[in-house]
């Protein structure tokens, strides 16, 4: 009988916005992937489905950043299996993905999946497409030879909450191959940080659509925020812009944080009446094609900073700048806070009293971006090209009510920094012009 749910394309992203990941991309990451290992096998599993009494949807599913960098799928419940023979290059080692069998009545309410055949052959440029069914036999053989110290690496999703309903759990299904190890078991996670940390053409390119959503999303929210509206009405309008703009989810929850929620950092209650005089925080970033951006404006919400808004605001934007100013190969994420805080150190006047302000800046200047928002790799890491940072300094002076935080996402280039999301108004008087012209836009409506 055929099966009557065909085009299963939908496992690759197909039909999404951004669209599948070039199979030459998946090809070239796997190879490099081996030739990083050098020996031995490697396994990355896929993320399960989710339990059906876990508050969850079907549309919660995201699959594991590791499988999807490697292999672009979303299917759950799936090991991909990686053999390095030594020497890299494209030579370097085969590989295996292990899918579910097909499940044609469950089909009928999850929609198609991709079987193992010859359609998940084509998605992944990869000619060995098993069902899981098959590792246990496989393991013996995978593991046999060798005497590496680390003759297995295992990435990919933590085993936790599967339901079995996909298929069989992936634990389950890894246990023969831990035995067949031996002990001889180590984490794939170090290796994938490094691939990881540099970006190819494929992620560069979601990365900046990331920024231009989430840029477009916080103009609009500049436009419509006056007094009188609570925090989460702000909220849907960035979300809303997000979901138009083709973004399939948030890269994390949004913050809008207004008068003293602006000087707590992870606020997102997003409850508060916003009041005349606020400053609201805005941290918030769309994820496109598995890849977030990151991005926060603080506005005046009455549409004017105050003198002493401005006066840190200025403060705060100076110090991005001048670590903007600095982002190029051989560089460091510690040298740009050193560069930011010194900043602040030299430019605070009195501002913060007798010390600077310095000490209220109580955060991290930068971290990397990638598919995770605060993205794999050792922040120790010289700068190079095709890496992606954050660079967010804050001022938050809790007792007045009053926070502070300028983010922006920057690549690094062969010269030195592209600033992806520097569309969004970042200047004091960009800012206040575009929300006096929204509001002249919405007195024009009435
Ligand atoms: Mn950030």
């Amino acid at each position: 009988m055929r099966c009557p749910v065909v085009a299963p394309r939908v496992a690759a992203q197909a039909g999404s916005p951004a669209g599948p990941v070039p199979v030459e991309r998946l090809t070239a990451r796997r190879a490099a992937l081996l030739a990083r290992v050098g020996h031995g096998v490697v396994v990355v599993r896929s993320a399960e489905s989710r339990p059906d009494d876990a508050h969850a949807q079907d549309s919660d599913f995201r699959q594991d950043d590791d499988f999807f960098y490697l292999r672009g799928l979303e299917e759950s419940s799936a090991l991909l299996v990686g053999v390095a023979a030594g020497g890299g290059g494209a030579s370097g080692g085969s590989w295996r993905l292990y899918l579910p069998e097909r499940m044609p009545a469950r089909e009928q309410w999850t929609g198609a999946r991709l079987g193992p055949g010859a359609e998940a052959m084509a998605l992944t440029g990869i000619g060995d497409v098993r069902s899981v069914q098959r590792l246990a036999g496989d393991a013996a053989g995978l593991l046999g030879s060798g005497g590496d110290s680390t003759a297995l690496r295992v990435g990919g999703a933590a085993p936790r909450g599967c339901t079995g309903r996909e298929g069989p759990c992936t634990d389950a299904l890894l246990g023969p191959v831990l035995a067949a190890a031996r002990g001889r078991i180590g984490s794939l996670d170090p290796d994938m940080a490094q691939l990881r940390l540099v970006k190819d053409v494929d992620e560069i390119a979601r990365l900046r659509r990331a920024g231009a959503i989430t840029t477009a999303a916080l103009s609009e929210a500049l436009a419509a925020a006056e007094p009188g509206e609570h925090e989460y009405e702000l909220e849907a309008v960035i979300e809303a812009a997000f979901r138009r703009g083709g973004a399939e989810r948030v890269g994390f929850p949004t913050i809008v944080g207004s008068g003293p929620n602006s000087t707590v950092l992870h606020y997102d209650r997003n409850r508060r009446l916003m009041q005349a005089g606020d400053l609201v925080v805005m941290d918030v970033g769309a994820e496109f094609g598995y890849y977030t951006a990151d991005v926060t404006r603080t506005i005046p919400v009455s549409g004017e900073y105050t003198p002493r808004q401005r006066a840190i605001y200025d403060l705060v934007l100076g110090a991005q700048q001048a670590a903007i100013d600095s982002v190029r190969p051989g560089s460091s994420l510690m040298q740009l806070e050193n560069i930011a805080r010194r900043y602040i150190e030299t430019h605070s006047g009195s501002s913060c009293g007798p010390e600077s302000c310095e000490r209220y800046f109580i955060h991290g200047l930068s971290h990397w971006l990638g598919m995770d928002v605060h993205d794999v790799g050792p922040y120790t890491t010289p700068l190079r090209p095709g890496m992606v940072l954050t660079v967010e300094p804050g001022v938050y002076l809790a007792g007045e009510a009053l926070g502070v935080r300028i983010e922006d996402d920057v690549l690094v280039t062969a010269t030195g920094h592209e600033v992806l999301t520097s569309d969004a108004p970042r200047a004091a008087a960009e800012v206040e012009k575009e929300m006096r012209s929204g509001r002249s836009r919405r007195a024009g409506v009435k």
